[in-house]
């Protein structure tokens, strides 16, 4: 006969927290976010990596990208660079994210000589930037010619077939600085000749970086930044469980600091293999997290199987309808509740912390501190990250707002098969996922700040400064349907649309 739970299962929407003594000393300024990332002896040895925000992005085409890893991680957070693409692909946007330099930029409007005015005009409209080297091949790595700036051309005294070599300022004209300069000493030349940016060239006169004076409020270190012991900026990458032998070496050798198994089901022979493959390979040199379950016994099997972090959630993305069409899955605020307590038991048998992240369905900011209340170390997000400047997915105009595409794995669009496939051919044999729109929110760093300044708030209420010290005091209730009306605005005629409408 088959298993019947006595409780069903929940979301997060169905849970409220209710508030602890705040001490004097509790403040939002003083609340440290850091939390582990992968398993370790807790109270014996140091994680040996954490990060500073309990958020990650989602393993996604439509949102995790070199662009996303550098964004996320110098807000303290991780990119799990999508795995959806060829080997070499992917390696080489780990291998970018490890190669970036805060405030060098590799120019991605390049002109060469012989491009006309009109060109210039479209590759700047297509591009938002107005600064665009020259180099002979239009290559961003080409021998620098010249610079176009806006103040190169007058639109309404040419007739826009000119040719760049016409009008550019030629190298003769322009500063520029070797490659090896420093980010201060290229601010220092920026300041010192009233530029506006400074190109820097290798012996050869090729162009290697360009560096900008808008950046330098950018350039200011951040507190929270995810950098590794060469100060580049730490990135993950995910991967599947068939083509493991090939994709791990190329993205361990292109410096990713740690993999992810990307499974809709991950209580499987075929994410054991794939650890056990690693470790055979590796040792624990290589971190490796697995998933996705949503119950103890699945927690319990990748721990045993050595994962270094698990992953909770099977049917709670926001693009996902694997619950429709297969009828599997449980609600995310459960699963995260009864991970978080098989992961209690492991570590007290066994002297092992296995961080947990619940990933998919967080739709508001809420949502992340009750994930953590209920015990995740860190919570996944796809929809979040998707809205904003950073996500490589396109920005439109749909019915008079700015959207940005946000699409599913499992969907026709993506035919992410090493997903979703148990065996057989390499196919998708039916959509689990839909390709929609989300509300464009504008830059990452504004609203993480917001979200984050939220959890800190919500921690503090609790009494809480630290995130274990926040699963340890939380109270949890489970509310009834007429609360949760009474607890967004209600029985008032509203202005405007409710101000979280678009948040999240
Ligand atoms: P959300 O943050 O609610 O948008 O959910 C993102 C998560 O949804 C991903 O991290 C992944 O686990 C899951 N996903 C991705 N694609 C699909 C699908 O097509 N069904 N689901």
């Amino acid at each position: 006969m088959a298993y019947y739970y006595d409780e069903p299962s929940r979301t997060f929407n169905e849970y409220l927290l209710v508030p602890g003594h705040t001490p004097a000393t509790c403040v939002p300024a003083s609340v440290s976010l850091k939390t582990p990332l992968v398993k370790y002896r807790k109270g014996q040895e140091e994680c040996p990596l954490s990060l500073n925000i309990p958020m990650v992005s989602a393993i996604m085409a439509a949102v995790s990208d070199d662009n996303m890893a550098v964004a996320l991680a110098t807000e303290g957070g991780l990119s799990f660079i999508y795995g959806n693409q060829t080997i070499e692909q992917e390696a080489a946007m780990v291998a970018r994210v490890k190669n970036y330099k805060a405030g060098f930029v590799e120019s991605d409007a390049n002109l060469s000589p012989d491009m006309t005015l009109n060109q210039v005009v479209a590759l700047k409209e297509q591009t938002g930037h107005s600064t665009m080297p020259v180099t002979d091949d239009g290559s961003a790595h080409g021998k620098l010619l010249g610079v176009v700036t806006e103040r190169d051309y007058r639109l309404s005294r040419m007739t826009g077939e000119e040719k760049v070599s016409e009008f550019m300022t030629p190298l003769e004209k322009l500063v520029t600085a070797s490659e090896d300069t420093s980010l201060k000493v290229a601010n220092d030349i920026i300041w010192d000749h009233k530029l506006n940016s400074l190109p820097l060239v290798d012996a050869e006169g090729n162009l290697v970086y360009m560096v900008f004076r808008k950046d330098y409020d950018s350039h200011k270190s951040n507190p929270n930044e995810m950098l590794d012991s060469h100060k580049r900026y730490i990135v993950g990458a995910g991967i599947n469980s068939r083509d493991y032998a090939e994709r791990v070496p190329a993205l361990v050798e292109a410096g990713a600091d740690v993999l992810c198994i990307d499974s809709s089901e991950g209580y499987s022979d075929w994410q054991k293999m794939t650890i056990e493959w690693v470790r055979e390979h590796y040792g624990d040199s290589v971190k490796i997290g697995a998933g996705n379950v949503v119950d103890g016994e699945g927690f319990r099997f990748l721990a045993e199987a050595g994962a270094d972090f698990v992953k909770i959630g099977i049917g709670g993305g926001s693009i996902c309808i694997t619950r429709e069409t297969k009828g599997i899955g449980r609600g995310q605020a459960t699963a995260t509740i009864e991970v978080a307590k098989a992961r209690d038991e492991y570590f007290k048998e066994t002297g092992i912390y296995v961080p947990i992240c619940s990933d998919g369905g967080i739709v508001y900011d809420h949502h992340i501190s009750l994930a953590l209340a209920m015990g995740a170390d860190f919570v996944m997000l796809g929809r979040y990250f998707a809205r904003f400047d950073e996500s490589p997915s396109a920005k439109v105009m749909v019915n008079g707002t700015y959207m940005k595409e946000y699409w599913g794995e499992g969907s026709a669009r993506a035919r992410n098969w090493g997903r979703y496939d148990l065996g057989g051919k390499k196919s998708l044999s039916f959509e689990e996922g839909v390709d929609s729109y989300v509300p464009y929110a504008g830059p990452l760093k504004d609203n993480i700040a917001v979200t984050l300044l939220k959890i800190k708030s919500t921690m503090c209420n609790c009494g809480a400064l630290t995130i274990p010290e926040f699963q340890d005091k939380a109270k949890l209730t489970v509310i009834s349907s007429t609360s949760i009306v009474e607890g967004g605005a209600h029985d008032v005629v509203l202005k405007d649309k409710a101000p979280y409408a678009s948040n999240m």
